[in-house]
Parts: structure tokens; sequence; C-alpha cells
């Protein structure tokens, strides 16, 4: 299904990548670019759209994509309060993989992990995917059992999933200290070889220019104050630049996904916190492999500019301010420079926070509402930038036929009255 629906999509950008010729290319450079065409037009509000999606960042960009280049949907807009991938889009550490417990999971990460394999071909724009691995460290004879477990249940769903003991670990990862004297040994891990990274603002700029290529409005700048409806039907949005009339809105908001669900009277289940990470000074490559370690709420990779990428767990209280508090990351570094002695020859290049919103299972909610035309997309939590594609993808398709299909359906905010839960706190790979 997904393959047929994105060839529609991909074959709707040809005449954008015509325009983007090599001889183009060249002429801008020696122009000192001076005549470059923008990636996507300034768009001011129409007053009416056919739907609505509130939210920037990666996923509320791909929602729109998939609306137009599937759905056909493409009299509709993006609304960002700041700027697009400004939320946690831009903030994270980019890791991307499918090894979640259930099947549930299964279906919605390994979807997109699919779709991350042809994305750059997808939006003719070079999100730059690596899959150079995604390898989990275990530290105990508990994390070893559970990781036997664990990668049991992700292989019977068909997804790569490979037990190393420590001296393989070292083979693959010459720079990690395997010696049993520290204070996180390290007693084996599992590698999902088809894991990696992406270049994250890329992302959303790759799906904003292919969305406006279809007709998208994005809208930048422009902030939602409230959401009118009538009364259980949605009809539009209160902005910073006017009132938007519209039958359908999307709500991808991270962090700020409780605030406009109060400006429609819902209570959603999630908690938003802020998550840090830091870099280092660039240096030449010498890290592969992304590592995590869940017990440590550390993990690590080296970007393709050569700064050592390095985040933590989350601060363990409310916030919506995108810093942090200091005992987290110094208690990851801490434990960073242990497995990874050479680090503390590095200094710290930039610190940041993003907010991160998280339901009480660890899992997403892509949901309808008791209001008719208004749906939420959140609750990714410390792991949603994986699942980008896969998140637009299915939630294009709730929106466009007002029904969630099957990879979608298990994430409804039915799932809280039901007890149906997706405990995914041990996959989320970083403590909530
Ligand atoms: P965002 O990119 O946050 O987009 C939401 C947008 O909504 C924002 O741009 C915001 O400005 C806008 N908005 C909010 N309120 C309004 C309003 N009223 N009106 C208009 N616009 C509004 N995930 C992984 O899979 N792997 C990782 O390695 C990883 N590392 C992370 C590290 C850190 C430090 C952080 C903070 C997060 C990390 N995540 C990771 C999680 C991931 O970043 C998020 O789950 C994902 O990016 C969410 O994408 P989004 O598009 O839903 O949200
Ligand atoms: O979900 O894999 C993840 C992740 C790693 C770092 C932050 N989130």
């Amino acid at each position: 299904m997904a393959n047929t629906d994105l060839d529609r999509g991909s074959r709707a950008l040809t005449q954008k990548s015509k325009r983007y010729s090599i001889f183009s290319l060249a002429r801008n450079a020696a122009s000192y670019h001076q005549n470059w065409q923008q990636a996507w037009r300034h768009a001011d509000p129409k007053p009416a759209y056919d739907a609505v999606i509130i939210g920037g960042g990666g996923h509320g960009l791909a929602s729109a994509y998939y609306l137009a280049s599937i759905h056909g949907m493409t009299n509709i807009a993006v609304i960002e309060k700041g700027w697009l991938g400004g939320g946690n889009t831009g903030r994270n550490t980019t890791i991307i993989r499918s090894n979640y417990m259930w099947d549930e999971s299964a279906g919605i990460y390994e979807h997109a992990l699919k779709l991350w394999e042809r994305l750059s071909q997808d939006l003719n724009f070079n999100v730059m995917f690596s899959q150079r691995g995604v390898l989990t460290i275990t530290h105990s004879e508990h994390e070893l059992k559970g990781m036997s477990r664990r990668v049991h249940a992700i292989r019977l769903n068909g997804i790569d999933s490979d037990i190393l003991t420590p001296a393989e670990i070292k083979k693959r990862v010459p720079t990690i200290n395997i010696s049993p004297d520290i204070r996180y040994p390290v007693m084996g891990g599992f590698l999902q070889k088809r894991g990696g990274t992406a270049r994250h603002d890329a992302v959303a700029w790759g799906y904003a220019r292919a969305a406006d290529d279809l007709g998208v409005d994005i809208i930048q700048n422009c902030e939602v104050t409230g959401l009118r409806r009538n009364g259980g039907q949605i009809t539009g949005i209160e902005t910073s630049k006017g009132f938007i009339k519209t039958p359908k809105v999307g709500c991808v908001v991270a962090g700020h996904s409780s605030v406009l669900a109060d400006m429609a009277n819902i209570r959603l289940p999630i908690a938003s916190r802020p998550l840090q990470a830091l870099v280092s000074e660039p240096i030449k490559p010498i890290l592969d492999t992304v590592i995590m370690s869940n017990a440590v709420h550390m993990y690590i990779s080296q970007s393709d500019k050569g700064e050592m990428v390095l985040g933590a767990g989350v601060d363990k209280y409310n916030s919506y301010a995108q810093t942090g508090s200091w005992p987290v990351p110094e208690h990851m570094v801490a434990a960073a420079v242990d497995l990874f002695p050479f680090l503390s020859r590095l200094r710290m290049l930039r610190q940041w926070g993003g907010i991160v919103d998280t339901c009480p299972d660890a899992s997403p909610i892509i949901s309808k509402t008791d209001i008719k035309g208004l749906y939420f997309n959140c609750g990714w939590g410390t792991g949603g930038f994986k699942s980008t594609p896969g998140s637009g993808h299915v939630f294009a398709d709730l929106i466009a036929h007002d029904r969630p299909n099957s990879i979608a359906l298990p994430y409804s905010l039915k799932r809280f009255e039901t007890g149906y839960l997706i405990d995914e706190h041990g996959a989320a790979g970083v403590a909530h």
C-alpha cells in the first residue's frame, strides 16, 4: 500500500527536480547564490482551508506532505508559531531504529524505518539518512537477561537485532572501554544494523519543500491561540494572524500538546518535561556506530561535522522551558567518560534542551477526539524523531479518511479508557 501511494508523491516532485539540475547549481554558485530559488514560498494565511496542521516540526510537515501527495488534499496549511524545525525536530540527537518490544510498536516504527530507507529519493532532498547501526549496551546480569527476551521479541516481528559480546563490541567500537572494573562495565549489547541517524534540519526542510511544491501553504511566525467549534464540530482556528476557517485540524505540537488540547477543553494523559543534549567540538571520524545505554541514560554518536553528540535522560520535573538542570548532563558525561575515556580531552561546544511530551506507557497518541475534525498526534516523548515519516504517513491517512488505519488504531486515546496500554518504557532508551 505505502509504496504505491508514495510513488504517486514522488512523481509529483519530478517537476521540481528538473529545476534543480546540476547546471542551475553551478550557475547559482557562480553568482554567490544570489538567485537561488526559495526552498518554499512565504505564505500568508488564506481565510479558509480544507485542513490545517498545527506545528511545523517534522511530524506536522510530513503529515501535510502525505495529505497532499497521497490523498490529494492540497488546499491545506501548516501553521508554525516559530520557525520550521525549531522545536524538538531541530533539537534531537537523530537516532533512528525500530527495535521496540510490542507488535503495535513494531508496526509503526518499522513502517517509519522502511520509509526512511527511501525518503531522500521520495522527497528528492538528501536527508543524510545513514544506517550506521544502533548498539544498545548492557551493564548487569539483570539487563543481559532482559536484553535476550527483548531481542527475541524484536526478531519475532521480523526486525533485525543481533546480540554482541563485550569482545565483539570492542571490535566494532575500538574506543569503548570494556574493562570490568569501571562503574558501568559493558556486559553485552544488541545491535540493529539498519538503525542509524539522519540530518534533522534536512528532514524538516525536505518535507517543507516537497509539501510547498504540491501547493501546501507553510505559515511561520503564526501562533495558534484558540480552537473554534460549533457544537461537536471544529470550525476553525484563532491565530496571531487572524481566524482561519477549516473543518479539519491536526495538532502536532509535541511539548505543547496539552496546551492545545486545553483550548478544546480536552485533558490529555501527557506530561511535558525537558530533555537535554550536548555536542563537543568537532574531531576526526572516530565513532561510526550509535551507542545507547538505557541504564546510564547516555547515548552517543558522531555527527557528519565531527561533533560528538551526547544526550541524557529526562529532567524529573514538568516544564515548558527549553533548557534543563545541570545534574542530569553531569551524571551522563561522567558515565560517558568512563565508557569512552577519549571524551575527557574534548571541550563542550553547545548544550540545549527540548520539551518532550510523554504518555504514561511511553507510547504515542495518534487519534481522533470527541470533537469531529479535531485530531492529535503527540506523546512521542523522547523517541519521535525516528518515527517522523511513519507518523506523518498514518496521521495523514487518519485525517483524510476520518478513521485510523491498522497501524494507527492501537494509538487511539481510547486505550487510556480500555487499559490496553503499550508499555514501551524499556525500549524508549531514555529514562522517563
Ligand atoms: P516539534 O519538532 O517539537 O514540532 C512541534 C512544533 O509545534 C514546534 O515547532 C512548535 O513551535 C509548534 N507549536 C507549538 N505550539 C504551537 C502553537 N500554539 N501554534 C503553532 N505552532 C505551535 N527522538 C528520536 O527518535 N531519536 C532521538 O535521538 C531523539 N533525541 C532527542 C533528544 C532531545 C534533546 C530531544 C528534546 C528530543 C529527542 N527525540 C528523539 C524526540 C524527538 O525530537 C521528538 O519526538 C520529535 O522531534 C517530535 O517531532 P514533532 O514534529 O512532533 O515536534
Ligand atoms: O528514542 O532512540 C531513541 C532516543 C535516543 C536518544 C533519545 N531518544
